[in-house]
């Protein structure tokens, strides 16, 4: 490993931070040794409750039980909306930006609390009840928040599928939680092209019965189907509405939302989340992580589609009575500098995206983001996958010139908010580093033989209890939750990554335990090759994967993108062979390199391993469905130039 950059935290910023190092050595102690004291003033400070909890905790993970405030009663949007209304009634929720940058809009609490009011009103006209599932697929527009919130407000149970899934995947979606209404809208627009969604909607409720109803928004004015019986538009209905709506006073764990997410195996789990301990949680680490202040803008980048939606885009930040921007496009339209320009044109304080999208916003060159103006950056964020020292500094470096900290936020659909986090004004960074857990967050590292391995060391991250956004459940197969994270540690939850923890007590996060490589007996973590081989200048992006090696049990197989204009040659390779060598050591010397003009990624942005390790391995026939990559053709091009091993 090349020696560790630290980054201090910079001492004006420390200054005015929310939590300084002193405040967070305290508080996580306290959380740790006190954690009924500790949860239950937060949960008195942060919410706002109909009904007064008496008991915080329970918990046995043996059982992957968790239960929090259980006999406190709130609702969620009016945590989210109500709340506020005293003091910023006309204070901006949402700014949204459109796919067209000459197309965006303001929306008040105040217009907010009206629409979801008026939606929430339409669902129950439309007989939707406490406890109902409803689905809602859609493209990035304030239509989505509106719809998770008018659910929240009559006790709904929503399951967001993300827009870019195919009719099957929604139909599968659908059938699993049978909600039985839909939201949707009559086209989606990203990168200037239309998403046929009520389309795929008409496909995928031919198999769905038990759906009576689809509310359609009318986002393009497109030529869609229409079934007189089942589909409203959304605008006309909801005008006819009242924009007055009770609130459902809901249990704090109740069922707030489903949402579906891949695992190693078998179909996708939809992951329950209830209502107090879940909302707690984005809020307290809204307002911590990006260290939140009044009238700040902050940007996810995230689809609603994703858990990072839903905590960063819409509870976090309007709970906490935040100015969030929700924008409907991509990064990389109309070209590379679409992300600074956003920033530039809405001031934007805090920017939270990807770092697939860093890096493929580092490939395309540093003109497109230094030709902006974005002193309004006060703190950049990663989520979603290991980020490489290199993509860390260069955000760090050209994006935010050195002046904003970068919180590498370690979380999952499962952990509903950040688990492992710097918190800015109290930890210092380390580039690749999700560094130190957040309050009442117990993170441990287990061996092979299933014990708790003590300082410093690598092995499968587990926390030793629970946190108030656990997962509480897989919608209709509660045992498969169980076996899936609390039974390979019994007592213990199991998240399915492995980590290292330096002398430090700082955690990296080295990927999926099903993306390390076992070499001649040594453990490699894919993200460490990876991170050597873009240290090169020449390329953009890498994946690492094993394959079945005679001697070495398993080799490396690594893909490698290049950066525009760098065409592959034999002296190019065996740089970045060199690289690995001299980076971690010769046992991470690639066996095979194959040049990747495009890498298989999901919707979200992450690298499709198991369809990489399928094609390394030649195990061609068996590569699985492919249908929701977000571009399936770079696979056939893959497999036509997989290099012979
Ligand atoms: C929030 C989200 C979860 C998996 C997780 C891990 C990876 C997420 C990361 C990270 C390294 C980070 N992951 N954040 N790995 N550093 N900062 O992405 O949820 O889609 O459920 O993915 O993503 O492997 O287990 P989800």
């Amino acid at each position: 490993m090349s020696e560790v950059h630290i980054h201090p935290v910079p001492a004006e910023f420390a200054s005015r931070a929310h939590i300084d190092a002193g405040d967070y050595e305290k508080l996580y102690r306290e959380s740790i040794e006190n954690p009924e004291a500790f949860w239950s003033r937060q949960a008195q400070d942060f919410l706002q409750w109909e009904k007064p909890f008496t008991r915080v905790v329970e918990e046995d993970l043996k059982k992957g039980h968790t239960a929090w405030f259980a006999d406190g009663e709130l609702n969620v949007a009016v945590n989210c909306i109500d709340r506020h209304l005293p003091a910023r009634a006309e204070q901006t929720a949402l700014i949204w930006e459109g796919d067209d940058p000459a197309d965006s809009k303001n929306i008040t609490y105040s217009e907010l609390h009206e629409q979801v009011c008026r939606l929430a009103n339409l669902l129950k006209e439309r007989g939707v009840k406490k406890g109902d599932r409803v689905c809602i697929y859609m493209p990035m527009i304030p239509e989505a928040a509106y719809a998770m919130l008018a659910c929240a407000r009559i006790g709904a149970v929503h399951s967001v599928v993300f827009g870019g899934f195919s009719p099957g995947s929604l139909r599968d979606r659908i059938l699993d939680s049978d909600c039985r209404l839909v939201i949707t809208a009559d086209e989606g627009v990203r990168g200037g092209k239309t998403v046929p969604l009520k389309a795929n909607v008409d496909k995928a409720l031919a198999d769905c019965p038990n759906v009576h109803t689809a509310i359609v928004v009318k986002r393009t004015g497109a030529d869609v189907g229409w079934n007189g019986e089942r589909d409203i538009w959304y605008a006309e209905s909801v005008a006819e509405q009242s924009s007055d709506c009770a609130p459902e006073p809901m249990n704090a764990e109740d069922p707030l939302f489903i949402l579906y997410t891949s695992g190693s195996t078998g179909k996708p789990k939809g992951v329950l989340h209830t209502t107090a301990g879940y909302l707690l949680m984005c809020t307290m680490t809204f307002k911590y992580a990006f260290d939140y202040k009044e009238g700040d803008i902050f940007w996810c980048t995230a689809d609603v589609g994703w858990i990072t939606g839903h905590s960063y885009i819409v509870y976090g930040p309007l709970s906490t009575g935040a100015i969030s921007l929700i924008f409907e496009g991509v990064p990389t339209y109309p070209d590379a500098s679409r992300c600074w320009q956003v920033v530039e044109k809405h001031k934007v304080n805090s920017f939270y995206t990807a770092p697939t999208a860093i890096r493929a916003l580092m490939g395309a060159g540093d003109e497109f983001v230094t030709k902006t103006d974005r002193s309004s950056l006060k703190l950049l964020g990663t989520v979603g996958e290991p980020i490489n020292p290199e993509a860390w500094e260069w955000y760090y470096k050209v994006v935010g010139e050195e002046r904003c900290p970068i919180i590498d936020t370690w979380w999952q659909t499962e952990t509903g908010a950040h688990l492992i986090t710097p918190l800015p004004g109290a930890i210092d960074m380390k580039a690749g580093s999700a560094t130190k857990p957040f309050f009442g967050v117990q993170p441990a590292l287990m061996d092979d033989q299933g014990r708790e391995i003590d300082g410093e060391g690598a092995g499968a991250l587990v926390m030793k209890a629970s946190w108030p956004s656990m997962i509480r459940s897989v919608y209709g197969d509660h045992q498969r939750m169980i076996d899936t994270y609390f039974s390979a540690y019994p007592g213990y939850y199991f998240t399915g990554d492995g980590a290292r923890r330096d002398a430090d007590g700082y955690y990296w996060i080295t990927g999926r335990m099903d993306d390390v490589l076992n070499v001649s007996g040594h453990r490699l973590g894919t993200a460490e090759i990876e991170s050597a081989i873009v240290l090169h200048d020449d390329t953009a992006e890498a994946a690492v994967v094993g394959y079945p090696h005679d001697i070495k049990g398993q080799g490396i197989y690594a893909y490698v993108t290049l950066k525009a204009g760098h065409e592959p040659n034999e002296e190019l390779r065996q740089e970045l062979i060199d690289l690995c060598v001299k980076e971690i050591g010769s046992i991470a010397k690639p066996d095979i390199i194959q040049w990747a003009p495009g890498l298989p990624k999901t919707r979200s942005g992450k690298i499709m391993r198991r369809i990489l390790r399928k094609i390394a391995g030649n195990e061609l026939d068996s590569l699985g469905d492919t249908s929701t990559l977000a571009d399936p053709s770079v696979v056939e091009e893959l497999i036509e130039h997989r290099a012979n091993c």
